[in-house]
């Protein structure tokens, strides 16, 4: 029933739209980025998470189109917005989240080049967000894609990192250029000692290996000011903003949150 539906809103797009989440610099707490996150507003049943319906995209193959069509969106989106922006200020970049059966598409490398180039996006104003298990599941056959990726000047972002079971010794290989680090450690980090060491470890452990770390599901100034403390990049989370519809994301651009 609701593979039929969602095949139905994949055709005419109309219950699908895309909201945007702010990602700050956390140094200076000015807009960095966007996060494309989907929604999907069910015409009988209203607004369905996409925790319930992504995995149906899945596990039907149906997120490859639905990917697709949220990859093309947040680019025409972002070149509207970087149109809009001070002469002179650095890109804002859009990170869009990737399925593991969109990294198993032979076309995908070009669908992300046809897409760029219809758009009129930099590559590098584009980071594709995967997760440890998409990229550890095969990793050999990975690391050629993200290379390949990453040829055409695209960012890479590891999702959700620590949840999975990365492996240590694949990681370092890994073509990539951020760390996001996942929300349960984000949110912990106020209670002990502990927690906030395993969060330094991990921002250590990044640093070390040359990538930038984004914190996710930052809910407090609190959990800001402990992030800053151990100078991390980038920051993203209620604290600064939700997920927001267009209208209200582009007001944000060029500004402070
Ligand atoms: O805020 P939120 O409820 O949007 O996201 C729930 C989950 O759905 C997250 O794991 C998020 O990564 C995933 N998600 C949101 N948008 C997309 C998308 O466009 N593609 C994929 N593959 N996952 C998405
Ligand atoms: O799996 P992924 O990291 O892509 O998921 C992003 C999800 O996190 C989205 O569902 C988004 O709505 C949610 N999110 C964003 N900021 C916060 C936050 O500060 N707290 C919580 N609990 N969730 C958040
Ligand atoms: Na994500
Ligand atoms: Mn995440």
């Amino acid at each position: 029933r609701m593979e039929h539906d969602l095949r139905g809103a994949l055709s005419g797009k109309t219950d699908l739209w895309v909201a945007y989440q702010p990602i700050v610099e956390m140094v200076t707490s000015g807009l960095a980025g966007f996060e494309a996150l989907v929604r999907w507003n069910h015409p009988e049943r209203g607004n369905i998470p996409p925790g319930v319906f992504i995995p149906i995209a899945e596990s039907t193959g149906l997120v490859v189109t639905l990917g697709t069509w949220v990859l093309r969106e947040a680019c025409r989106q972002i070149a509207i917005w970087q149109d809009q922006r001070e002469p002179g200020s650095a890109p804002l970049f859009m990170s869009v989240n990737l399925s593991t059966r969109q990294l198993a598409d032979p076309n995908f490398v070009e669908v992300v080049r046809e897409v760029l180039r219809e758009t009129g996006v930099e590559p590098s104003w584009l980071k594709l967000e995967l997760t440890e298990s998409a990229v550890m599941d095969k990793a050999e056959q990975s690391i050629r894609l993200l290379q390949e990726l990453r040829a055409l000047g695209v960012k890479l972002s590891i999702d959700d990192f620590g949840t999975g079971y990365s492996s240590l010794s694949y990681l370092h290989k890994l073509p990539i250029d951020s760390l996001k680090v996942d929300r349960s450690f984000v949110s912990a980090m106020h209670q002990s000692e502990e927690n906030r060491a395993i969060v330094r470890i991990i921002m250590d452990l990044a640093r070390l290996l040359g990538f930038d770390v984004i914190a996710e599901g930052i809910e407090t100034s609190a959990d800001a000011n402990l992030l800053r403390a151990l100078a991390c990049d980038y920051g993203q989370g209620y604290h600064f903003a939700r997920p927001l519809p267009p209208e209200e994301a582009g007001k944000l651009v060029g500004g402070l949150l």
